[in-house]
């Protein structure tokens, strides 16, 4: 298999791990957008010849991006979740999409476990409480605990199991809500994510985002999970009514959250900030420098075995 395609142009619009982006510009007319002097003229200049895109979650893929590019084939996405592609509009065109699938799996379950423990045992606070020299005059307040809980898996995927698996040697009671049944795991069904929030008292998100999960966390989801309930949510904003997790905070309906997306991050609401319980995340549930590189990895793995003829690696079906 060839590994240069000087004639395939690839449009990069947002920066990736530099040893994806090394070998990408090794293996392709790579034209980078990010580090353009003027962006809008290079898009215009490149065009016309860009037969592929290494895209990441900043860059929308609507058919108005698609229909700019007459000699596209393939959008090879940097990230599992693809809720900011349109793929009908890309198959309507017959391109194909692909994402990262596998290679961040046990990376987000990690981070999952890790903002669980923080947000219930409180130990950002705990460490900030440290640093401001609080521990010569008073002893911190105890914490909620892990004994004894029920965890809710919120989309028992790839990433979902990746957590149970964790959460069961944390010795939770492990139940599941999911678009079908698994008849691969033993985990005790829920039939919605009402009835899995009323089971459990710590749900953890880990659908895919896109319109048909659109808030399924609302207000009586929240609520359902009690006082001592917990909101973990490591997989998009858009799956959690903000403003209902902020009101179940404020007003103590449910316990803490830690959350590693937001529905208009980077901007995350004052409200949810001033809440001292929570545990917030920059979007780094991926966020090492090895899985964002075997992403990356995969990103180029798609476009040159794409480009060589031997279609994509990882294509969305
Ligand atoms: C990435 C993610 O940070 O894979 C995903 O869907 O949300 C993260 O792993 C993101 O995709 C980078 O664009």
């Amino acid at each position: 298999m060839p590994s240069r395609f000087p004639d395939f142009r690839v449009l990069v619009p947002h920066p990736l791990p530099v040893g994806g982006l090394v070998r990408l510009k090794d293996a392709f007319d790579a034209v980078t957008l990010w580090d353009a002097p003027d962006k809008g003229a290079a898009l215009r200049a490149a065009a016309s010849s860009v037969r592929g895109i290494a895209s990441t979650g900043a860059q929308v893929v609507d058919g108005a991006f698609l229909d700019q590019f007459p000699k596209l084939e393939i959008v090879a996405n940097f990230g599992v979740g693809y809720d900011h592609i349109d793929l009908a509009a890309a198959r309507a065109r017959g391109m194909v999409v692909t994402n990262t699938p596998g290679v961040l799996v046990e990376e987000v379950a990690d981070a999952a476990l890790g903002l669980l423990l923080g947000a219930v045992r409180q130990l950002p606070q705990a460490d900030a409480f440290v640093r401001r020299g609080d521990w010569l005059t008073r002893g911190f307040p105890l914490s909620a605990s892990l004994r004894g809980r029920t965890l809710g898996v919120l989309g028992l995927g790839d990433i979902g199991r990746a957590i149970a698996r964790r959460a069961e040697a944390f010795g939770l009671k492990i139940l599941y809500h999911n678009r079908s049944r698994r008849d691969d795991v033993a985990y005790g069904y829920a039939d919605s994510p009402l009835a899995l929030a009323q089971a459990c008292d710590i749900l953890v998100v880990a659908a895919p985002g896109g319109p048909q999960t659109h808030h399924i966390v609302d207000a009586a989801v929240l609520e359902a999970l009690g006082p001592q309930g917990v909101l973990v949510n490591i997989a998009r904003g858009s799956l959690v009514d903000t403003a209902a997790l902020i009101a179940a905070l404020q007003q103590g309906k449910i316990l803490t959250a830690a959350l590693d997306v937001f529905e208009t991050e980077p901007d995350v609401p004052e409200a949810l900030r001033a809440l001292p319980q929570v545990f917030l995340a920059p979007h780094v549930g991926s966020g090492s420098v090895a899985t964002r590189e075997a992403m990356a990895g995969l990103v180029v793995d798609n476009l040159t075995s794409w480009a060589s003829g031997a279609g994509a690696v990882t294509p969305l079906t």
